[in-house]
């Protein structure tokens, strides 16, 4: 790669032929048949499975070695996208070049538009536009949204950074787009060679829709509000564009956006009316049809970023051209940023740190595994989502438009959970932000927003504020650091305490809203959002918050030692007595744990009602929790089993409801199968997976697991069916009551990520930290003959390797650390030694 003065830079990708552009028109398969009573086990494809997995590789293919996953075809069922970010400025990116960048907030820092759920679909996007000069014809490198499609045609996801490779004409066209550390913006590295025996002049255009800032604002004042903002050129040859209206939240704050590129400049727009032109779209801009940019700029309108650069290539030669979007305080600030983009090695220096950032993050863990679409979720997608959902919790993705959701609580709480080992100390950060909006009585703000200042939604649920525990817990295990309990941290309405006492005071909230039965108050709900209908009155009970107390107060036992308060371990041993004794009276149904208390007294999740008669978190949890008595834990995972289990995940809860408990007021207003009723709830599937561990049952814990991996539910839904990213997690597919079974919703930002990675990792694989060390207690199918993981643990390398030639799930007979014979499971920290080798026979 050469930069636009001529300098070699560091190549981006492997030289690999690019597969020729799709053009037919993909015809859906049909998805699985829809079985009411979803019984099977067995995969309704068997047959058919090998063809699905064909037709999948004509879509994407993994390259395991560059952390990659390679689009063949632009015309996927949904926008897959991609996450670029340094944390601070952000792009949404999907594989055909939709997509949108955002400074720290979307919704009052957004900087293009994209249009969510208008057509056509996945506009507008950072997108280039490469012209003969002396044709007049165009294409993309990103395949959309020119009319005229590149002859060859591929993209590819990595970490942080998104790459389109295109040919047309014998030009060939690599763009690779993404954010580096080093300023706040997003970098279009595009690399141009002549394949031609003649000489190209082209017309290079880089182009990008500015929005309003505030997306809300935008769509309720745009034409008031539009007149308020410009876009000028400045002499450094940018375009700087301000967002600066009446009334907007931060004035201070909120950065000016310029374009730029290291190519000289032969035109620009700053006008979309000019770039674009009137019934147009970025498929045919006017400008580029009608003889370049105009040299448009605004004063009140509505803005565009468009830059128009000459590139004269020799038969054979490459030219690289770079074009810089981004965000700086003010106009002395963006010209610092434009000379540091300018200079000659700062892409290259950009795009090696990136890689290295992200080379450092995973080395925390690494494994290698007998089946390879596991080993490649936990090696590098699964970390890579979780750190996403870390930084945007719920806010922006296709499906989420980043309107209202800022950081929610209960959300971020779990996010922590599996960014711990990678990053303990952002994690330490987390955790005294969600501190921060602990009220003096214990109870947390739902959603909150740090960037924004706005108000936060204050409605109080049963769990949000308990989640918090787990994650210090987490924090302490993995660091050793009994310190930073004692940290002291504001509430939100005033006055501090030390992280403890804010763990405690969630303690003593919950047990001040204990309802009629003694159960924990559903209050605004539990981790089921729907389920506000069985309190309207103020008496429901949640059942399930009951285990998930009982969970924290076990946590909370250690957290109490650490902090030197032994009598307050008694105080949480005795709670936990109480609820796991209503738990396994008042919440046991017979064969299932039942859910809630709703307000008149009835149970919610029994055999007595025809609907809603089992709900998954309600039996999960139960073992989870180490409150099932006898072989309760065992029959309710039996039920899951036999009755929510499905070919594509666990169903939420069965059966869906239509009319229960009164048809004029349903719980819900899901429609069946979908979301929160009935759906396969992947977030939830992941405590079955730790629950079937914690019971023993390796083979059916990894059945859940295994069934969900993306790819592997797409392959056996179909891609036309699933229509999700296959390299991350959604939240929810459609359940088998609906008749579009197995159609994934909203990828990407889900609390699945953390808990797939925690099921993974600490449960199947077994290796837990724990407040003494690194645990070592393995849960496997019992077909595999063992597995190895290197994973880094208090500054100490240890190179794990577990053997089972008995073939059983689960039991450690041995483990050697360096050759030494370990007592028990848990091997020590060793802050002296940079690695040690661990043997562990099962
Ligand atoms: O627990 C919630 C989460 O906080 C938001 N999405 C849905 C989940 C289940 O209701």
């Amino acid at each position: 790669m050469s930069n636009s003065n001529g300098e070699e830079q560091t190549d981006m990708n492997a030289n690999e032929p690019i597969p020729p552009a799709s053009t037919a028109p993909p015809v859906p398969p049909a998805g699985p048949s829809v079985d009411a009573q979803n019984k099977a086990v067995e995969p309704p494809y068997e047959n058919d499975l090998l063809a699905r997995t064909a037709e999948l590789d004509q879509y994407f293919a993994f390259n395991d070695d560059a952390r990659e996953v390679e689009f063949k075809r632009h015309d996927m069922p949904t926008p897959w996208l991609n996450y670029l970010s340094n944390g601070t400025f952000h792009t949404m990116l999907s594989h055909a070049g939709g997509g949108l960048a955002f400074y720290k907030s979307p919704q009052i820092w957004r900087i293009t538009r994209y249009r969510f759920f208008h057509l056509p679909t996945d506009r507008s996007g950072p997108y280039i536009y490469l012209q003969d000069a002396g044709t007049g014809s165009y294409w993309c490198p990103t395949y959309e949204p020119a009319f005229r499609k590149p002859q060859e045609w591929r993209s590819s996801h990595g970490m942080g950074y998104t790459r389109f490779e295109a040919q047309a004409d014998e030009l060939a066209a690599k763009t690779v787009y993404f954010v580096g550390p080093y300023e706040n913006s997003l970098i279009w590295n595009l690399t141009l060679t002549n394949n031609s025996s003649k000489v190209k002049e082209l017309n290079v255009y880089a182009y990008a829709e500015f929005g309003m800032m505030e997306f809300m604002r935008e769509l309720q004042w745009q034409c008031y509000n539009k007149h308020q903002v410009s876009v000028q050129y400045h002499e450094k040859k940018a375009l700087i564009y301000k967002y600066g209206v009446e009334n907007q939240p931060k004035p201070d704050e909120t950065p000016l956006v310029y374009m730029m590129s290291d190519a000289p400049l032969a035109g620009y727009d700053g006008d979309r009316e000019e770039f674009i032109g009137s019934y147009r779209s970025e498929s045919n801009p006017a400008a580029i049809e009608q003889g370049g940019c105009t040299g448009s700029a605004i004063l009140g309108g509505d803005p565009c970023g468009a830059l128009q650069v000459r590139v004269k290539l020799a038969p054979g030669e490459t030219r690289t051209v770079n074009f810089f979007l981004g965000t700086a305080m003010n106009e002395t600030e963006i010209e610092r940023a434009i000379s540091h983009s300018r200079e000659a090695d700062f892409v290259t220096r950009s795009y090696a740190a990136l890689q290295e950032n992200w080379a450092r993050y995973l080395r925390a863990w690494n494994c290698e595994l007998p089946d390879q679409d596991a080993q490649r979720m936990l090696n590098t997608w699964n970390p890579y989502q979780s750190q996403r959902n870390f930084l945007f919790s719920r806010n922006i993705s296709y499906y989420a438009t980043g309107t209202f959701r800022g950081v929610g609580y209960r959300d971020t709480a779990q996010d922590i959970l599996a960014v711990v080992p990678y990053d303990p100390e952002a994690a330490k950060d987390k955790v005294r932000l969600l501190l921060g909006q602990q009220y003096r009585d214990g109870h947390v703000n739902h959603y909150f927003f740090p960037n924004e200042g706005w108000d936060p939604v204050t409605s109080i649920h049963s769990d949000d504020h308990l989640w918090t525990a787990l994650a210090v817990w987490d924090i302490l295990a993995e660091t050793g650091d009994a310190a930073f309990l004692q940290e002291n941290i504001p509430f939100y309405d005033g006055g501090e305490a030390p992280l403890y006492e804010h763990l405690k005071r969630a303690i003593d909230f919950t047990v001040s809203r204990l309802g009629p039965n003694g159960f924990p108050l559903m209050l605004r709900s539990d981790w089921n959002d729907q389920l506000f209908r069985v309190c309207r009155e103020g008496r429901g009970e949640s059942i399930w918050t009951a285990m998930q107390f009982g969970t924290v107060l076990l946590r909370m036992k250690d957290l109490a030692a650490a902090s030197g308060y032994p009598e307050h371990a008694a105080y949480y041993d005795r709670l936990y007595g109480e609820q796991k004794s209503l738990v396994n009276t008042l919440g046991w149904d017979g064969k299932w744990f039942r859910r809630a208390v709703m307000d008149d007294g009835r149970y919610l999740g029994t055999a007595e009602h025809e609907e809603a008669q089992i709900w998954l978190n309600a039996q999960t949890w139960a073992t989870l929790s180490g409150m099932a008595e006898s072989d309760k834990g065992l029959k309710a995972m039996d039920s899951v089993r036999d009755i929510l289990d499905t070919e594509l995940g666990i169903k939420k809860l069965h059966p869906s409801i239509t009319t229960f408990p009164d048809p004029a007021d349903p719980l819900t207003n899901y429609n069946k199968g979908t979301g929160e009723n009935g759906a396969v709830f992947c977030h939830a599937n992941t405590w079955a997976i730790i629950a079937e561990c914690m019971l023993g049952r390796g083979d059916q814990a990894y059945k859940y697991y295994r069934q969900l991996i993306p790819n592997i539910a797409m392959e056996q839904a179909g891609i036309w069916r699933y229509k999700a990213e296959p390299y991350v997690y959604a939240s929810n597919l459609f359940g088998p009551e609906s008749d579009r079974f197995g159609l994934a919703n909203v990828s990407w930002l889900t609390g699945t990520a953390a808990w797939m990675y925690v099921a993974a990792t600490q449960y199947i694989m077994g290796i837990k930290p724990v407040l003494a060390g690194l645990s070592i207690n393995p849960c496997i199918p019992s077909a595999w003959e063992g597995f190895s993981v290197t994973r880094r643990f208090r500054g100490c390398e240890y190179e794990i390797t577990v053997k089972n030639n008995s073939h059983v799930c689960s039991g450690v007979q041995e483990i050697r650390v360096d050759g030494e014979r370990l007592e028990g499971t848990v091997i020590p920290a060793y802050p002296h030694k940079q690695s040690v080798k661990v043997e562990v026979i099962l």
